[in-house]
């Protein structure tokens, strides 16, 4: 109740509202100018790569409860380029369908600016830096940009940071990244790490210089730094150098923490997570990049942070492992297999007093209000869906996986209104490191 920040002024496009805090943790709700849904915080969001997550309809992402999900500058600039996206389709809200327009509303034309617009869910971009430097084959990072060699042409080819704020302007995401130069938490190089850290900021600059629309798209600085959280270290000067262009520059919408979830030790993870925290202004969102372990969620929530992202799990059910509090269910192991009649008779006439504890013709969660779980559809159906390599069974995964994320958050966020964040802690720690299960 106690901090909120409002975007009236010209440079800051969106609103952020605390709700309630427990301890550190924040329960807050984001407003976009934009139509789509507020978002609320604790805030998990899927990674779907160029507007859409892989099997799941824009209508289905809505009813699942995700108001906002993250695609990849990189991967859209690619195909099917971003200047076709701004030049055809007036961005990728529409090029995915994201918008529904009112069916009494005769207006067709493609105005962005228009009213009835609704947004099934807002969006945002990541840089591109980040995916060159995990994915293309070649990439050399200098002061000018990233250099990759194109998947396709194997020309090479130079991502600056106007680059990457056009590609991103031209796809019109509601919070934009900066352009970063990230490196491996496990490197070694401490000359690179430093290096990397004061370009990252310069290469901030270069951003706020660039885009165009400050009004309707929110750039998120990213804090570098490697694992250094010492006095005087690289994180602070990070976030030094961030909080002096907020205050003497222009105002930030709010912060990404990057350069984790690298392979670093958990320990130098939550170090991290939690010195940015407590440096960062409380009025504004905190952003951990590429993080969406449920477990880190939790911990990280109780450390400050306030919005997540990651494909795990959206990857992991393409590999048939559905989420649960206990950890993974994975579906295509054997045990998950129908039982020849008798057994599965048994199976029913003794639900209560099985001595086994997998329920194969039981759905994963009998109170998530997923497709497959709502419906019932069954452990052992899904296997066999899965086996058969019939994509229906990949779908009923990946919308388990991303509901399950869903009410995850949504049930953090509960706790930290109902100021007993702690108990939820406590109760989920117990439920997953169980080992009974
Ligand atoms: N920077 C950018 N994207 C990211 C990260 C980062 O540091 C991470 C964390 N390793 C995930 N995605 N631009
Ligand atoms: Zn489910």
């Amino acid at each position: 109740p106690t901090f909120s920040s409002s975007s009236s002024s010209s440079s800051s496009a969106l609103c952020f509202h605390i709700n309630g805090i427990d301890g550190r943790a924040r329960a807050a709700t984001i407003h976009f100018p934009n139509n789509g849904p507020p978002v609320t915080t604790p805030r998990f969001m899927p990674v779907g790569t160029k507007g859409t997550l892989k099997g799941v309809l824009p209508d289905e992402i809505a009813s699942m409860e995700c108001p906002i999900i993250l695609a990849n500058t990189y991967h859209l600039a690619i195909q099917p380029g971003t200047e076709l996206i701004d030049q055809v389709f007036g961005g990728l809200h529409n090029f995915m369908g994201g918008i529904r327009r009112d069916t009494d509303n005769n207006d067709n034309d493609n105005n962005d600016n228009n009213d009835n617009n609704k947004r099934l869910y807002n969006l945002l971009t990541d840089s591109g830096g980040f995916q060159m430097v995990s994915l293309a084959a070649l990439s050399n990072v200098t002061e000018k940009g990233v250099v990759f060699q194109s998947p396709y042409s194997k020309e090479h080819m130079l991502l600056r940071p106007e680059d990457s704020i056009r590609c991103q302007n031209e796809i019109g995401a509601d919070v934009i990244m900066q352009l970063d130069d990230v490196i491996s938490s496990v490197a070694t190089n401490e000359d690179r790490f430093r290096i990397a850290t004061f370009r990252t900021l310069r290469w901030y600059d270069r951003c706020v210089q660039a885009h165009q629309y400050p009004h309707r798209q929110n750039l998120f600085p990213i804090v570098q730094g490697h694992l250094d959280t010492s006095r005087g270290g690289l994180r602070e000067l990070c976030l030094a150098g961030f909080k002096h262009r907020d205050q003497h520059h222009r105002r930030i919408p709010g912060f990404a923490i990057g350069g984790l979830a690298g392979g670093e030790s958990k320990d130098d993870f939550w170090k991290v997570v939690d010195h940015a925290c407590r440096h960062l202004p409380d009025d504004r969102p905190r952003y951990l990049m590429g993080v969406g372990y449920p477990l880190d969620l939790v911990v990280c929530t109780a450390l400050g942070v306030d919005m997540y992202d990651c494909v795990y799990p959206t990857r992991t059910a393409r590999f048939g492992v559905a989420l649960v509090d206990e950890g993974q269910i994975k579906l295509k192991q054997h045990q998950f297999a129908a039982k020849n009649p008798s057994s599965a008779d048994m199976t029913i006439n003794n639900n209560n007093s099985n001595n086994n504890n997998i329920n194969s013709n039981t759905p994963i969660d009998k109170d998530c209000p997923c497709e497959a779980c709502r419906r019932g559809v069954s452990k052992e159906r899904l296997h066999s869906l899965l086996k058969a390599n019939n994509p229906i069974g990949v779908q009923l995964v990946t919308q388990h996986n991303v509901t399950y994320m869903m009410q995850l958050v949504t049930r953090m966020r509960k706790s930290i209104l109902e100021r007993s964040f702690q108990q939820f802690v406590q109760e989920f720690l117990r439920r997953y490191f169980a080992d009974d299960q």
